[in-house]
């Protein structure tokens, strides 16, 4: 054997014993978390609505783009939750508006000891997961990497970031340093944080600078920051909403939260973001959970918050024309 091993072997050689994992929410970046857990040795089942995505999976592994080359990635994908068993980890990546049915639909799946991660977009989500699980299962998280859905069993990895997981009350316990393990071992820089509820809002802050104004204009997420008008936008929006988490007692810690923005939308320069994405195949967007989210509290707290007022209504009337084109 060479004599420097490659990190991916060693962590092989080195592994605790793999989770038994179901991804809930097998859309874009469900399945690329779910596909690369998978191809790194855990044991994975994907659980989706989408019987096509789900044949093709079965049929002929998932495809996944973005990289040097396609790689096929063998992984079980099912529409039943009933038929998976008990698992130790369910990651729940639906859209935040099907949080509280698919945790509740995904029930036949818990056992005593079964942990939610929940590493989807917008704020809420960690309430509904709790409402019908009990917090105690809940571990909330956030992902920073891009990738659409080219079609059934394809997705194209367009961007990375690190991803953030930590219990409610800061501690750092046996069960997230195992998730962040299988993580790591898949191939996801994966940080544990003690004050998880400030990085849920540093994600808000950067899916409410960036996902609308990319689904309004069918910009890449790059494509923002070529236009100084649209990038005043979108510090406007992020600065609102640092008032929002400000008022509300949530610690984001230092720095220049407008900066960050802009330096994930580099990072994910290629990426069509999420909203975007659903705003191109006539669906639903999380507008709701995110500059929705901003306003709602706003109003809660009495502070003014006109750009995401703006960039909401905008949204919510395109989805209603798309919806009403596609009758
Ligand atoms: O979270 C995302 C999204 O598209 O929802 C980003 C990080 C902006 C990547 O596109």
């Amino acid at each position: 054997m060479d004599a420097i091993m490659p990190l991916k072997l060693l962590m092989t050689l080195v592994k605790r014993d793999t989770m038994k994992t179901a991804v809930v929410g097998a859309g874009a970046m469900g399945s690329l978390f779910g596909g690369l857990l998978a191809a790194s040795g855990e044991d994975v089942t994907l659980v989706d609505v989408w019987r096509e995505h789900v044949e093709a999976i079965n049929a002929g592994g998932l495809r996944i783009g973005g990289h040097e080359e396609y790689r096929t990635v063998n992984v079980k994908a099912t529409t039943d939750p009933s038929s998976v068993g008990p698992v130790d980890l369910i990651i729940v990546f639906v859209k935040s508006y099907d949080t509280l049915e698919a945790t509740r639909d995904a029930l036949p799946m818990v056992s005593e000891d079964t942990v939610f991660l929940s590493l989807q977009n917008g704020l809420g989500n960690i309430e509904k997961i709790s409402e019908a699980v009990g917090g105690d299962r809940v571990i909330p998280g956030t992902t920073a990497h891009g990738c659409t859905l080219i079609g059934p069993g394809e997705i194209v990895h367009a961007g990375s970031g690190p991803t953030v997981i930590g219990e409610l009350d800061g501690r750092v316990t046996e069960r997230v340093r195992g998730i962040r393990d299988a993580l790591e071992g898949a191939g996801f820089e994966t940080m544990i944080s003690e004050a998880i509820r400030g990085a849920l809002w540093s994600k808000v802050l950067v899916n409410v600078g960036i996902n609308p104004l990319t689904a309004l204009n069918g910009l890449r997420n790059g494509e923002l920051l070529d236009h100084p008008d649209i990038m005043e936008v979108m510090r406007g929006a992020v600065e609102e909403a640092i008032r929002v988490a400000e008022a509300l007692g949530v610690n984001m810690g230092e720095g220049d939260h407008v900066e960050k923005v802009y330096d994930v939308a580099r990072a994910t320069a290629v990426n069509r973001s999420s909203m975007l994405q659903d705003v191109e195949r006539g669906r639903r967007t999380e507008i709701d959970a995110l500059n929705g989210a901003i306003v709602d509290s706003a109003r809660l707290l009495g502070l003014d918050v006109p750009v995401n007022e703006t960039l909401t209504a905008a949204v919510r009337g395109l989805e209603f024309e798309r919806a009403r084109r596609e009758g």
